[in-house]
């Protein structure tokens, strides 16, 4: 994992909800957390609106004895001072358009961690300075200050959060099923690899990627989940399946359900997640920058 503490050197280059009680979607932890223990109060609300984008929020729906709207920030630009940075808040920077971003938000709100972890758009088209230079010197988002460091890398961020935060646990004890999420984990950048190969014309790569997480997705019975219940494995492919669905399906009339139930129904039950829903894009937005970044003549 990547990590910058506090006084690291700056400009190093950097090397490369849970949801309803009526799904089973219950995370590994409910069997040793009170869910009552885990949830919400209401957040404190973010007074900048000028982007105001407000989604329900109950991360943990089965524990939520009240429904209460997260305002999101507005996204920061080079014209906005940095926050108090290292002054113990925990903060999540991220940008409302990432996808590496959002799988570290995603965990945050089906940890319930709303007014643990503070959330930090930034405008990448207009980035701030002082994110470079005082935050996270990879100059990427995500990344997360907390206990005086900054450390980045979503994969690594999605684990590190659901170990050392409250909320309930989204990686599984059982030792074949964390074997299996490992080999999902490690997948994970190999689909996204083929899926977007395929974009330039070879069909077959993107039948390929989605065949394997059909028979992934076949892999447990007890769950409509990659490792039955809902979990970091699931949060780790959301965002990207995501934009990939609606941009196959407009731009090649490629339906990546056809002939899929187990993904089409690991979508249908990815979207009743409300930890997740409050981060979602919108499809025509993913659409059209899709189009922008793969199909636009360079
Ligand atoms: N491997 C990183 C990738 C993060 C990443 O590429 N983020 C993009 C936005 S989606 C970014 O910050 N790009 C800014 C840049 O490259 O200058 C992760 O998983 O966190």
């Amino acid at each position: 994992m990547a990590t910058w503490t506090l006084g690291s050197p700056i400009g190093v280059s950097h090397p490369s909800s849970c949801s309803d009680v009526s799904l089973p979607c219950i995370p590994f932890s409910s069997r040793r957390l009170s869910f009552s223990s885990i949830i919400i109060s209401p957040l404190k609300l973010q007074r900048q609106v000028s982007r105001r984008r407000v989604r329900p929020v109950i991360s943990v729906k089965m524990a939520a004895a009240e429904a209460f709207q997260e305002v999101l920030p507005p996204a920061l630009t080079s014209a906005s001072e940095p926050p108090p940075i290292f002054d113990g808040t925990t903060r999540l920077y991220i940008s409302y358009t990432c996808p590496y971003a959002q799988r570290v938000w995603i965990t945050r709100n089906c940890k319930g961690l709303q007014n643990k972890i503070q959330l930090v758009p930034i405008n990448l088209r207009d980035r701030p300075s002082w994110y470079k230079e005082k935050v996270y010197p990879p100059n990427k988002v995500p990344a997360l200050e907390h206990n005086n460091e900054v450390k980045g890398e979503s994969l690594d961020l999605i684990r590190y959060i659901d170990s050392n935060f409250e909320g309930p646990s989204l990686f599984p004890e059982d030792q074949g099923r964390r074997e299996f999420a490992e080999e999902l984990m490690n997948y994970v950048n190999s689909f996204r690899g083929s899926v977007v190969s395929s974009f330039k014309g070879d069909r077959n790569e993107a039948d390929v990627a989605f065949d394997y997480i059909e028979s992934a997705l076949s892999k447990y019975g007890d769950g409509p989940f990659f490792l039955g219940q809902f979990s970091l494995v699931d949060i780790a492919y959301a965002p990207f399946i995501e934009r990939y669905q609606p941009f196959l399906l407009e731009v090649k009339t490629y339906d990546i359900t056809a002939g899929r139930p187990k993904l089409a129904a690991w979508i249908e039950e990815m979207n009743k997640i409300e930890g997740y829903q409050q981060t979602k894009g919108d499809p025509r937005e993913h659409v059209d920058n899709f189009r922008k970044r793969f199909l636009s003549p360079s």
